[in-house]
This record gives C-alpha cells, sequence and structure tokens, in this order.
C-alpha cells in the first residue's frame, strides 16, 4: 500500500472555531494516526488577502499552530510549518497563475462571498488565492487533502491546474490532489442561523464556538442558539427544513461520534431545552482538554516557535527541490 501524502492548513485570520475543529482539524489527527505523511502548515500568505492587523499576525499564527497540537497534531509525527517561511510556495504560485484561466477564478464562490458587492476593489491577491492554495498543494505532491466541505471548489481547480501543467509539458510532473472531506460534520452552520457557514469572519461571536471559549462561553452561546419550537424528530428524515435543529444534530454526532440517527433515537421527541444541555456537556467535556493545552502551549512560545522552526526546515527539504524542477520542465535557465 503507497503511504497517503496529506497536507492542509488554515488561516491565522482569528481564532478557530468548532466548524474548522469538526470538519478539518479533528480528521487531521485521524490521518496521523493512521499513519499517513502529514504536512500541516499555518496559511499566513492567505491571512494577509484581507484586511487584516500586521501587529497579530505572528501571535495569531502561532496561536492557530498551538490549536493544532493542542487538538492532537504531534510535532514528532507530522511536520506543523508556517506558509510565508517556505517560500518555493509563492514562487510556485507565479508559475502556475501562467496557467489559470481568470474565468475560472471568477467562478470560485469563495471570491465571490469575500469580494462583496464591489468586486473591482477586491485586492488581487484575494482573486488569486486558489492559485496560491494549488501550489501549497502541489509543491509537496500531496495526494489527500482533508478540509471542510466549502473547499471543495478549490481542490476542483488545484487538480484542473495539476492537469494544465502535465498536459502542456507533456510530464507527470504534479500528482492531482484528492480532497478528503471527512466525519459527520463536513460544514458546521452559524448558531444564529443554520443556512450560513459557522465562520471566523462572522460579524456575531454567537454564531460560532471558539476553541478558546470557556465552559461558560460555550453554555450560553448553545442555550441562544436558534432553534424552532418543534421537537427533536425521531429520523434525520424529519430535520429537512429545519437547518438550525439540522445542525446541533450534526454537531452532537461528531463530537460524540455516532450517526445522527442515533443522536436521534436517543433525543426523537424531546424538546430542545433538553437537548442543549446535554449538546452543552458534551462539547464542554471535549473541548476543555483542548482549550487548556493551548493556553499551556501559548505560555511558553519559544516551544511553538522551535516546532514551527523545525517544521520549516523539513517543507523546504522537499519544496525547494519541486520548484526547481517545476523551471526546469517549463525551459527556464537554470
Ligand atoms: N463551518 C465549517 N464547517 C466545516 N469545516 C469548515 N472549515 C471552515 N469552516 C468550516 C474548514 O476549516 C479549514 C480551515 O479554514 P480556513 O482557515 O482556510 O478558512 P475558511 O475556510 O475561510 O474558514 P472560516 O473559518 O470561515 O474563515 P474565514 O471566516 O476567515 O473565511 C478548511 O479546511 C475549511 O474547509
Amino acid at each position: 500500500m503507497t503511504t497517503k501524502r496529506i497536507l492542509s492548513g488554515m488561516q491565522p485570520t482569528s481564532q478557530l472555531h468548532l466548524g474548522n475543529y469538526l470538519g478539518a482539524l479533528k480528521n487531521w489527527v485521524t490521518l496521523q494516526e493512521e499513519g499517513s505523511e502529514c504536512l500541516y502548515c499555518v496559511v499566513d500568505l492567505h491571512a494577509v488577502t484581507v484586511a487584516y492587523d500586521a501587529d497579530r499576525l505572528a501571535q495569531a499564527t502561532r496561536e492557530i499552530a498551538a490549536a493544532y497540537i493542542a487538538a492532537g497534531v504531534d510535532p514528532a509525527k507530522s511536520s506543523i510549518f508556517v506558509q510565508s517561511a517556505v517560500p518555493g510556495h509563492s514562487q510556485l504560485m507565479w508559475l502556475l497563475a501562467t496557467m489559470t484561466q481568470m474565468g475560472k477564478l471568477e467562478r470560485m464562490t469563495q471570491f465571490k462571498d469575500k469580494a462583496g458587492k464591489d468586486k473591482e476593489r477586491a485586492g488581487l491577491g484575494l482573486f488569486a488565492y486558489p492559485v496560491l492554495m494549488a501550489a501549497d498543494i502541489l509543491i509537496y505532491n500531496a495526494t489527500h487533502v482533508p478540509v471542510g466541505d466549502d473547499q471543495k471548489q478549490h481542490l476542483e481547480l488545484s487538480r484542473d491546474i495539476a492537469a494544465t501543467f502535465n498536459t502542456r509539458y507533456g510530464t507527470e510532473h504534479f500528482i492531482q490532489p484528492d480532497p478528503y472531506i471527512m466525519g459527520a460534520a463536513t460544514r458546521v452552520m452559524s448558531l444564529r442561523d443554520g443556512t450560513q457557514k459557522m465562520s471566523k469572519s462572522a460579524e456575531s461571536d454567537m454564531s460560532r464556538i471558539n476553541l478558546i471559549d470557556d465552559a461558560d462561553m460555550i453554555a450560553k452561546k448553545i442555550r441562544k442558539a436558534k432553534t424552532d419550537p418543534a421537537s427533536l424528530p425521531e429520523t434525520t428524515a424529519g430535520l429537512e427544513g429545519r437547518p438550525e435543529a439540522a445542525n446541533l444534530v450534526t454537531i452532537y454526532a461528531a463530537l460524540s461520534g455516532q450517526s445522527k440517527d442515533a443522536v436521534l433515537q436517543a433525543f426523537g421527541g424531546k424538546e430542545f431545552s433538553v437537548f442543549k444541555p446535554a449538546l452543552v456537556d458534551l462539547a464542554v467535556a471535549h473541548l476543555a482538554p483542548i482549550t487548556a493545552r493551548m493556553n499551556d502551549l501559548l505560555g511558553d512560545v519559544s516551544e511553538i516557535d522551535n516546532i514551527l522552526r523545525r517544521g520549516a526546515d523539513k517543507a523546504n527539504e522537499m519544496a525547494a527541490p519541486m520548484v526547481d524542477e517545476t523551471y526546469k520542465i517549463m525551459g527556464f535557465w537554470r
């Protein structure tokens, strides 16, 4: 059996939330424990494609790395590094940008969402974000990319760019990466609106559970989470047209490792006043050790910085020859 090579990352835009954890991070740990070769980066170059606080960026980067480790990513088994510490990502991006059609980038829903109504004022970096993401993946010839459902379209584009390069230069230089959309909660929704994705950048902090929230805050957010007046259904079919109920049941299932059917067998016919406290207990029991470990790690940033430096050394060793080879295939003087 060939080993899978896994690459994934998160942006240091803000604190990670339950969606990032259940949609991606929790699965990263599973893949690491399965024995895959794992590379997990903090994608800071992506984070600066929107307005950000330069005074906070370095610390926000450490906080994301701390969250990875606290959630179970083990630096002795997986490489943890910062994207901007590996120059090959930006170099390869330029090369790939020359073979990416603007029309394809214009179809990316994340660009449309983040650029908002005033597309003309959006930065080139935000527009080109998926090309940098393709470089992040292709530079390591990653075979699998564990992401939440929202990143599927970007992954398709990475595959497309790899295929374009290979066809244009008559080579099999790049592997086409497979999206790895795993687990019960591939798209965790906002606690305030079950039709919107739980997101770091959503205005209301009550819409998400952050990994740094304490037990009281988690309880408050779940207690106040939007629901409908009906009791919980007996089967998943009964969640149809009830996005908020479906979201809370999905979160419960993902945290407890049960199927949604099993959750509804236990809570079907019960009111939210019974279900919500059970969800609070489960979420607190699951997240409290992660939060405590994160806070511990952030108490001495030199340990995180050392882990990130070692990770960058290893990533650079892999990335630099790949970029060099790409230049050669494209006919550059070397
Ligand atoms: N709500 C979600 N449900 C499941 N998975 C999710 N992911 C994000 N939101 C959810 C997954 O988390 C990983 C890291 O995401 P990112 O840091 O690249 O940012 P994002 O995808 O843009 O997520 P956010 O939290 O919504 O950030 P902002 O608000 O800054 O854009 C990815 O694998 C993603 O799929």
